[in-house]
């Protein structure tokens, strides 16, 4: 069979996600030869794929909107403060039309791997149906939280009802009529999921391994008024998530916790409690996620929210959290989810204490017995960061596979090269943040690195061996000092077993990496090799 013919491209962009769409965008306004393969069937990443029942934005959705197009601030209107995933699916078809980027997209097309020729200066790669292409450069846009992670548990595929991952939800409702369903995991996406299919089903049952301080969303519609003032207020908006540590927007209260009266401390904690999304995280006092005694004293505050609400106070002592720090995980963002457990068909196993055994065809047997399912939903998270290039056969320079490349954990200068991968870009790898805040700047930084290659004659840019090193050494002396590695986390890949333990995240917050990035480009791209 006669082979089709290899497709030639400049830039060639792995997904069609928030960050793919704005980087295909960016590219092609610069005059390069862009393109997007992406698996999926249509655009929008994450929110392409992560469909399931509740799906929804814990960022304020004008926080979360794309910053670069005025008309496009403009034009569109938020209907809720936190938008589900619909609308936001939506939202990027809308991107993906408004700025004629669907020719340039081939969806469908799972790149399957990629070898670096030295000779040509170029990467050569194939697509898992045989389709092949050469590119100078190949940016993996490849999202954070994309690989989805299937607990090896006996019994996995026996199973004989209908089993899901959330994030890798199918486009027809599933109808949970009457039906017992079980879901495993109980992270952001879990506590979404458990507080709307509950809703739907005969009974549920929830298998909770590690209990999560779980917020209150405090969703609410935005009407003409206040999105007018929203579009009136996008710069100022867009200004104050630069100047924050992960990109939103919610500011600290500079004060240190004990240095606040009791009384005055408890009315502050009840007055973030009461604001909408992430208020009561990154509005917190400014030593919250450095200082264990002051963050002791918020968990307590919020273990005492978590009881008032939940009925019985067995279920409520297992839903508490005990063994990490407020925000040493992402906190779910939920609405009426410890509710969810005052309801008669819901039911809570906690499997620290009744460890799951083994998958059957007719349910999931923990230590106590079967759980009798018609339904199995995982929600068992994801092989962050960079479980979606790892499972590519990526080879760089004398063909050493990205996987050997890390053995030891991943590793990136600024969060976007890597020595030994000429001309490749990682992306979403560098920062902690609100996604699209991030997700812009890394995109605006990597096609001015494209474009001042063509413009100064250079055919290969690398991170130097020796400019990684010290980023990663001072990235995680900056992150060491914070209260985020005392449970396994997908942050640092301790949720997957097996996986090296490194944590790749720029703790010195936004608006430093930012400036570090313009400088390193002001400097000629310091700490990367031009040839
Ligand atoms: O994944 P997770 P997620 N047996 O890794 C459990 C973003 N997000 O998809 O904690 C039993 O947090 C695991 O238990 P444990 C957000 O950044 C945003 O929920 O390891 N349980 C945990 O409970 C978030 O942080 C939104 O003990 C097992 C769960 O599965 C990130 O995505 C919405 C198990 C996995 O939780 C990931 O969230 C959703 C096993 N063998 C997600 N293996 C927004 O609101 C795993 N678990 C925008």
């Amino acid at each position: 069979m006669a082979q089709t013919p290899v497709e030639e491209i400049d830039a060639l962009v792995i997904g069609a996600g928030i960050t793919g769409l704005y980087q295909l965008y960016c590219l092609r306004r610069q005059g390069v030869n862009a393109r997007i393969y992406d698996a999926a069937g249509g655009v929008g990443g994450t929110w392409y794929w992560n469909r399931y029942p509740g799906a929804r934005l814990d960022s304020e959705s004008w926080s979360y909107a794309y910053s670069f197009s005025d008309e496009l601030l403009q034009e569109w209107d938020w209907s809720e403060s936190f938008v589900g995933q619909p609308e936001l699916e939506r939202y990027l078809n809308y991107v993906a039309d408004k700025f004629e980027l669907r020719p340039h997209i081939r969806l469908n097309t799972r790149v399957k791997g990629a070898a670096f020729d030295e000779q040509a200066n170029r990467w050569r790669v194939e697509t898992e149906a045989g389709h092949r292409a050469r590119a100078r450069f190949v940016i993996c846009a490849t999202g954070l939280l994309s690989a989805k992670h299937v607990p090896d548990i006996p019994g996995v595929d026996t199973f004989a009802g209908e089993s899901f991952h959330t994030a890798r939800w199918p486009r027809e409702p599933v109808d949970f009529g009457g039906k017992r369903v079980g879901v495993i995991g109980v992270g952001s996406t879990g506590v979404q999921v458990i507080t709307e299919v509950a809703k739907q089903c005969g009974h549920l049952t929830v298998f909770q391994r590690t209990p999560n301080y779980c917020a209150p969303l405090r969703n609410s519609p935005i009407g003409r008024e206040w999105m007018e003032q929203i579009k009136a207020n996008y710069h100022e908006v867009f200004e104050g998530c630069r100047r924050t540590i992960s990109g939103f927007i919610h500011e600290p209260d500079p004060r240190r916790t004990l240095e606040v009266p009791p009384e005055e401390r408890e009315a502050f904690y009840e007055d973030i409690w009461q604001k909408p999304g992430f208020a009561k995280w990154f509005g917190n006092f400014s030593d919250l996620m450095i200082d264990r005694e002051a963050n002791e004293l918020y968990c307590e505050f919020v273990r005492r929210k978590i009881r008032e609400r939940v009925k019985d106070p067995e279920v409520a002592e297992k839903l508490v959290p005990k063994d990490h720090h407020f925000g040493a995980k992402r906190i779910p963002l939920e609405t009426d989810y410890y509710e969810t457990y005052n309801r008669d068909n819901v039911a809570l196993v906690d499997v620290r204490e009744d460890p799951i055994q083994r998958i059957t065809p007719r349910g999931l047997e923990t230590r106590s017995g079967l759980h009798e399912l018609d339904v199995l939903i995982f929600a068992t998270g994801f092989d962050a960061l960079t479980g979606e290039v790892t499972r590519m056969d990526i080879r760089g320079v004398g063909g050493q596979t990205i996987q050997e490349h890390w053995a030891d954990g991943p590793s990136m200068y600024l969060g976007l090269q890597t020595a030994g991968f000429p001309n490749l870009f990682f992306e979403n790898g560098g920062l902690f943040c609100n996604f699209t805040r991030c997700a812009e700047a890394t995109a605006e930084f990597v096609s001015d690195a494209i474009v001042y290659l063509r413009d100064q004659g250079f055919e290969r840019m690398e991170a130097d061996a020796q400019a990684e090193r010290e980023w990663i050494e001072h990235a995680q002396s900056l992150s060491a000092k914070r209260l985020i590695s005392d449970v396994p986390n997908w942050a640092d890949g301790s949720n997957i077993p097996g996986k090296p333990v490194a944590l790749a995240f720029y703790g010195g917050g936004f608006k430093r990496y930012t400036d570090i990035c313009d400088d390193v480009a002001a400097q000629g791209y310091r700490g990367f090799r031009l040839t």
